[in-house]
């Protein structure tokens, strides 16, 4: 059975739309039919300051989250970073196969660093693809479910598998990212030319799930669009509209084509309309079920235990290998 790995932060309380529909809801669909390994990523939520009681609280929000868009831990194995130790310490190997310009090319550091200045930004944020390599490697996974965004740190990840197994001996299987083409990228819905993040949105921009469905409603009847009238996809010309048609197609099962002729010769207005019930349709009952894991801490926590067992069985096994193929001389 091939493997996936994947992880969120834990940084934001709700995870928001793009989150959702971007990945988590892949990794919904992979437990089936995959060896699915999923964390809450608490040691890349450091990079940038945390509050510890507010970090500690998001981290079991997020859980809660994950099993309220329906991950199930008898299908796929559930558990915080930070409960399993090899990812650190794989990801200090990984740092000592990287090449500092190598990691310099980031995208997502180079526009993170630039919005914080060099002082405000740590070495840990310059580091954190690393991470995320020693993350996907450890699991040996197949296949990385994210957004668009996180496919320059899948290829390093590739990269990084092939100078290691090239220097060591076979050692990581070479991940591939899958990313679907539909909801790859989610946008803002203030400003369609950027993703929808927790970061870089303004709040009318973003749709957090856990907020007040009623609030989620109203940010989609002021979602931008155009000038002109059509509802139809041209993710060029008519960013605003098609990323409206993206979500409700994603949420509802319809198809684009199914929608754009249930809208023929209507208004926008009537398509955010029906598409703010349709959030709050999907809000309310996953904000409920959310709710009722937080409700049970204890259970929770039972949850993400046994789910560090079974993560840190497979990564021992990892990093114990390559420790031997470094050579490292093995303590007796
Ligand atoms: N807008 C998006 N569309 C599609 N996928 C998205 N993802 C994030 N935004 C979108 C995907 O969500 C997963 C988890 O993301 P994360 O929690 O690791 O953090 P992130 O990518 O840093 O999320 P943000 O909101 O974009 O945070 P900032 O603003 O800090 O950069 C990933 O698979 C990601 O691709």
């Amino acid at each position: 059975v091939p493997r996936v790995l994947s992880g969120i932060q834990p940084t934001a309380g709700s995870f928001h739309l793009g989150n959702y529909l971007g990945a988590v809801r892949q990794w919904v669909a992979l437990q089936e039919s995959h060896d699915a390994f999923y964390m809450v990523v608490d040691l890349h939520a450091i990079t940038v300051p945390q509050d510890p009681a507010e970090l500690r609280a998001n981290t079991r929000i997020a859980a809660a989250q994950l099993l309220a868009a329906g991950l199930d831990p008898e299908r796929c194995t559930l558990f915080v970073q930070s409960h399993v130790p090899e990812h650190a310490q794989l990801a200090w190997v990984m740092n000592c196969l990287t090449g500092f310009g190598e990691a310099g090319r980031m995208t997502q550091f180079k526009d993170k660093s630039a919005k914080q200045g060099t002082d405000r930004t740590s070495v840990g944020l310059f580091t954190y693809p690393i991470l995320q390599v020693a993350d996907i490697l450890l699991y040996q996974a197949h296949q990385v479910p994210v957004g668009e965004d996180q496919r320059q740190h899948v290829e390093l990840t590739r990269d990084l598998a092939e100078r290691f197994n090239g220097r060591y001996g076979e050692t990581f299987t070479i991940p591939a990212p899958y990313i679907l083409k539909e909801t790859a990228k989610i946008y803002d819905l203030q400003d369609p030319s950027i993703k929808m993040s927790k970061s870089a949105s303004s709040p009318k921009g973003l749709i957090n799930l856990l907020d007040e469905p009623k609030s989620s409603a109203k940010k989609i009847k002021s979602a931008v669009t155009d000038t002109d009238t059509v509802i139809r996809f041209d993710a060029e010309n008519k960013p605003g509209v098609s990323n409206l048609l993206t979500i409700y197609s994603t949420l509802t099962g319809a198809s684009i084509a199914e929608l754009e002729q249930k809208y023929e010769g209507k208004m926008y207005g009537a398509l955010k309309t029906d598409l703010a019930d349709v959030m709050v349709e999907f809000v309310t009952p996953f904000r409920d079920r959310t709710q009722s894991y937080l409700d049970d801490p204890e259970s929770l926590d039972a949850v993400l235990a046994k789910g560090a067992e079974k993560a840190r069985a497979v990564a021992a096994e990892t990093l114990a290998t390559t420790y031997d193929r470094l050579g490292f001389l093995p303590a007796k």
